[in-house]
Parts: C-alpha cells; structure tokens; sequence
C-alpha cells in the first residue's frame, strides 16, 4: 500500500480520536479510568475489529487485538503504546502508538504475511501516572507488578484511590491480578512514540532508533509546619512549611545540572494547605521527578533531599513525609531488534538516528524483562505533553512501514 495512503488511514484515526479528551480546545486530558478512556477504548476496540483483530478488555482496561498465528502458544509478538494522556496534553502521545500498532497489523494482513506466532496490538490504560502520582499501571499489571494494595495505596488529588478508580469504571480491582499474562507468552514488544523532544526535528531526521530509556524516581513530599496569622507572628516564631520546602525545592535543579550529563529533576506540583495569603502554611507539598541514564546520579539527588529536608525541617521544627511514587531503572533496549529497524530505514531511504529516550515509556517497564525496542518520529520544536503536540502523520505511516518490516522478520520465526 502506498505510503500516502497509510498516512490517510493514520490521519483519520487520530483525528477522529481528539474528540476524547475532557478539555475540548486546550489540549487532551483522557485520565484512566474516566468517560474519555472509555469512548476511546472503544473507538480502539472497533478499529481493532475492522483490522480482523481478535480483540478483548482486560481487568485494568488494557485493550487486546490479536491477529492469530500457526502456533498461538508460541510467544507472541506485541507492540502499542498507552492510550491515556496528562492533563492539557498533546493529541499524539501514546495513542499514535497504538494506532500505529492497528495499522502495522492491516500491513501483514494486507501483504498475506505468513504469522508463525501472534501478532497482539495493545492499548494500556495508565502509563502516565498523571492520575495517581504513579505510571506504567496497565504495562505493570501485564506483567504481574501490580496488586490490590497497589490499587488501594495510590489516590487521585479528589482521594479518590485506583481501586475506586477501576470500581466506578466497571472494573473489578480483586481480580487485578488476573490481568497477568502467563511467562513466556510475551516473546517481544515494539512501541512507536513522537520523541517529546527537539533532536530529531532539528537535525530533520525521519526515524529515531531508540537504544536505552532513562530510569525514574518520582516522590510526594509534603513538609508539615503550623498554620498561624501572617501579621502578627514574628518570623523567629514560625513553622512556615512553604518557607522549609522552598529552601529545598530550589536546589534540586542545581542538583540535577551538576550531573552534566543529561539528568533532570522537576517540581511539577507544589501546593500549600490551608492556601491563605494571609496564614502561614502549615503544609507544602511538592512534587519531584528524577530522570538519568545513570541511576546513581538518581539515587543521590533523591538522598540529597532527603539530607535536605531532614536539615531544614529540623530548623523549623515541624517534620515531613517523602512518599515514593515510583521508582524505575533505565532500561537498554534489544540491539537486534534495532538493527532489523535499521536495515528497514536503509532500504526504504529514510533517515535515522539512534537515541536515548528521556522520556519513560511503557517500553521503559516492559524492556526490565523482555526484548523491547522503540522507535521515534519526530516532535515539532521537540514540544510535548501540551497543546500544540505535533507530528506530521505521514512521519507515523514510516514508523508503521519500518515495524511492519520488524514484525514480519520476528513473526517468521
Ligand atoms: O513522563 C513521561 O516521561 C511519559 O510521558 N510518561
Ligand atoms: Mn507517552
Ligand atoms: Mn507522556
């Protein structure tokens, strides 16, 4: 099929799919478990349908279209991406991925491609954590790293827990671990993603071979001081939780620079309770995001704030919770499954790069234990997780092309 016609198909797809946000002209935000999750799951479900996939829903919302093979006991061959998004987010993000995935299988079905195994396209419910504070839910739950304290412990800015969540959804959380796929029945997986960064699109580079993506650490901090009257206490006598906080928070990204070497960290979150201008806060909470392809250099800045915190709380005599939200090693993706995509870009002229990923990914939870490859197309300006997201869809149609070919070579054997 021509490639003019693939981007059609993607186009349509994922234009279609931009009404399912709950911020209708200021960018997606299609949160787990909500009524946008569900119409696009289902818009998934019939595409899959369409594509002559068996489909199916799991116990977390994880969405399944298979394409059987000769030896559906064989390990299979999956690839998708996730079909929630942040808050305010772009239209490409994760479910361009799992279009992708729907269109890599027309491809084999179109070109008659012989399947020894299956070929399963996947939507995950949650990869963001943009909800809970977490990430990767319906990837970990594939995978059996989620349980039912797991879905009670997280909760939403409402309180509302992932348990609930699932419960108001329709879902069942008991049977989260149901959701887990039998060792060895995964033998592979592939996922598309826009790059969310600028490397690509300033050097006018088609395809990103991804080789590692970094590891995460993402935290809640909440420092506990006294709520008190802003005029009338002294400065010696507060406990002023924002003033302790601050003093912290605005060394982490310093921490971050001196790595020098491509680490980040990030306050995304910073909230005050009771939120008075006029009352010293007796609660800042604060959230932060380390990122590095060295996992050392994570470890020591989250033990730089912990030293920090316990120094400035001490001072102000209150105390503080650091809670861990997710923590998650960096990941080195499958050299063979990249040269396969390599010699792809090679025979269809496209440009290529290899690349790490500072973004994490399903891929990121999934590569800990499988082979695990990712492929790139490029973010206008490197701009993501906002509004004005934007990838060429004829950028998704190559990305299609190249993994059809992967798919195909690992389909074979
Ligand atoms: O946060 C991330 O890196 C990804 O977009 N979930
Ligand atoms: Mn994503
Ligand atoms: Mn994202």
């Amino acid at each position: 099929m021509a490639i003019e016609e693939i981007t059609g198909r993607i186009a349509k797809d994922l234009e279609y799919l931009k009404r399912y946000t709950a911020t209708p002209g200021n960018g997606c935000t299609r949160l787990p478990f909500t009524k946008e999750a569900r119409k696009a799951v289902d818009y998934l479900k019939e595409l899959m349908k369409d594509a002559g996939l068996e489909v199916s829903e799991d116990v977390t919302g994880n969405v399944f279209g298979v394409l059987k093979g000769e030896n559906p006991e064989a390990p299979c061959v999956m690839m998708g991406s996730h079909y929630d998004s942040v808050v305010n987010g772009g239209d490409y993000d994760g479910i361009a991925g799992v279009i992708c995935a729907i269109e890599v299988a027309r491809q084999l079905r179109e070109q008659g491609v012989k399947l020894n195994r299956n070929f399963v396209a996947v939507g995950f419910c949650d990869e963001e954590g943009m909800r809970f504070g977490t990430g990767y839910f319906g990837s970990g739950a594939m995978l059996g790293h989620r349980d039912v304290e797991y879905c009670k412990k997280f909760k939403d800015t409402d309180g509302i827990s992932i348990y609930e969540a699932m419960q108001e959804y329709g879902l069942d959380p008991e049977m989260i671990e149901q959701a887990k796929w039998p060792d060895n029945s995964i033998g592979y997986f592939m996922e598309a993603h826009i790059e969310q960064g600028p490397v690509l699109d300033t050097e006018k580079i088609e395809i990103g071979l991804v080789d590692c993506i970094v590891g995460i650490q993402r935290y809640m901090v909440t420092v506990n001081g006294r709520a008190d009257h802003a005029g009338t206490t002294p400065m010696d006598m507060r406990m002023d939780a924002v003033d302790a906080a601050t003093k912290v928070i605005s060394k982490i990204p310093d921490w971050a620079r001196e790595k020098a070497d491509g680490t980040v960290a990030t306050i995304g979150y910073i909230n005050t309770v009771p939120g008075g201008m006029n009352i010293v806060a007796e609660k800042c909470e604060f959230t932060v995001d380390i990122r590095s392809k060295n996992n050392d250099n994570i470890n020591d800045i989250a033990n730089r704030i912990r030293a920090a915190l316990d120094r400035e709380v001490q001072m102000m005599g209150g105390s503080y919770e650091m809670d861990t939200k997710l923590v998650i090693t960096p990941v080195d993706l499958s050299q063979e499954m990249l040269s396969i995509m390599e010699e792809s870009c090679k025979e269809h002229n496209y440009s290529y790069k290899y690349l790490p990923s500072g973004a994490g990914h399903d891929s990121l939870e999934i590569g800990q234990q499988l082979p695990t490859v990712m492929l790139f197309v490029p973010s206008r300006e490197g701009r993501s997780h906002c509004p004005v997201e934007f990838t060429k869809y004829s950028s998704f149609a190559k990305a299609s092309v190249v993994m059809t070919d992967l798919a195909i070579n690992l389909l074979s054997r």
